[in-house]
């Protein structure tokens, strides 16, 4: 039996609930301005997993997503901020956490999703032309839990995911670029999204995938890099998604991932013995909530969100 227990539910929670009132003027605060909305999904979704949404300030956080959206449809990272695809997914995403997705203008954020695919099937990030399969992933994901996936051309999206795989089974960000966990996580979520997974190799995959455990239990990102607990999301999630979870020794990530936990002030670092931060706690318990830690929602592994949201209907 894989123990996860004592786990520190309430300490994880206070963590969160510190990082999310960051102190307004501070450095890190300013730094991190054009991307608040992306902070508020990993942070939100990390609390909600914990089982503390309802003490989180629900409307103030809708009404300032809210304000986020531009005319053309799309939303930027915070008010005042340029419009892009990641932060329109994550407004959407935390509408979605908080079951008022009838609130959002969705028939703009629909077609300024639709008007970011260009004509090779892939999707730019922004009105400035940078591609990348995580911007696809982005699109596809915000259109199925619009359920609007018949907005975009889905057949020449899964073309471009399919033009990013290499000969070892894993996918880069464009055509010939190296493999990585980010993006295979983002190009398999893709091809699970749009029923495309037996489109590949699934065995070579995740033999890519099953390799990236190393002795000392944690998941690194491609071959000889460090084991770090984003990939106990970014690998992990896209095993699950190949129905391959059992390629992988749970028992030891889910010790690597315990020892990276702040067991003083709470959260998750990258690896055991630094410094805690959202992200990474997102990452840990996302990973601890795939391995069936009992104390957390389970996540679902393409949306990134609790498996009892998408199954609402
Ligand atoms: C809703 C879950 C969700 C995601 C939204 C942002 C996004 C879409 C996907 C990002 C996918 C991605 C590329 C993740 C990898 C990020 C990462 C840890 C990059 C680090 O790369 P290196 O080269 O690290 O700095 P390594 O570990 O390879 O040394
Ligand atoms: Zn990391």
């Amino acid at each position: 039996m894989d123990s996860f227990s004592p786990f520190p539910v309430d300490l994880h929670q206070q963590y969160l609930f510190k990082a999310q009132n960051l102190d307004t003027k501070s450095w890190e605060y300013f730094l991190t301005a054009h991307k608040r909305i992306s902070g508020a999904y990993w942070t939100l979704t990390s609390i909600d997993l914990l089982h503390g949404l309802e003490k989180t300030d629900e409307n103030a956080i809708v009404s300032w997503i809210l304000s986020c959206q531009h005319e053309s449809g799309g939303f930027g990272g915070n008010v005042d901020q340029d419009p892009n695809l990641l932060s329109t997914l994550s407004a959407v995403q935390c509408l979605a956490l908080y079951r008022r997705l009838h609130e959002l203008n969705q028939e703009k954020i629909v077609s300024y999703v639709a008007s970011l695919q260009l004509s090779d099937g892939s999707f730019m990030g922004d009105i400035w032309g940078e591609v990348d399969s995580r911007f696809t992933y982005a699109a596809i994901l915000c259109l199925s839990i619009l359920q609007r996936l018949d907005a975009v051309r889905v057949d020449k999206a899964v073309e471009f995911i399919l033009s990013c795989l290499n000969f070892d089974g894993g996918f880069g960000c464009i055509p010939g670029a190296e493999s990585h966990s980010g993006q295979v996580f983002c190009c398999i979520g893709t091809l699970y999204l749009t029923d495309s997974l037996h489109r590949i190799d699934q065995e070579l995959t995740g033999w890519w995938l099953a390799e990236r455990q190393l002795k000392n239990g944690g998941l690194n990102g491609r071959p000889d890099k460090k084991a770090d607990v984003c990939y106990s999301w970014w690998v992990l999630s896209s095993l699950v998604m190949l129905n391959k979870l059992d390629w992988i020794d749970s028992s030891k990530l889910i010790e690597f991932i315990l020892r990276s936990q702040d067991l003083e002030n709470g959260g998750i670092a990258d690896y055991p013995g630094d410094r805690s931060d959202v992200f990474h706690t997102f990452f840990g318990l996302a990973g601890l909530s795939l391995l069936g830690c009992p104390q957390l929602k389970k996540i679902h592994p393409a949306y990134a969100l609790p498996v009892e949201i998408i199954s609402r209907e």
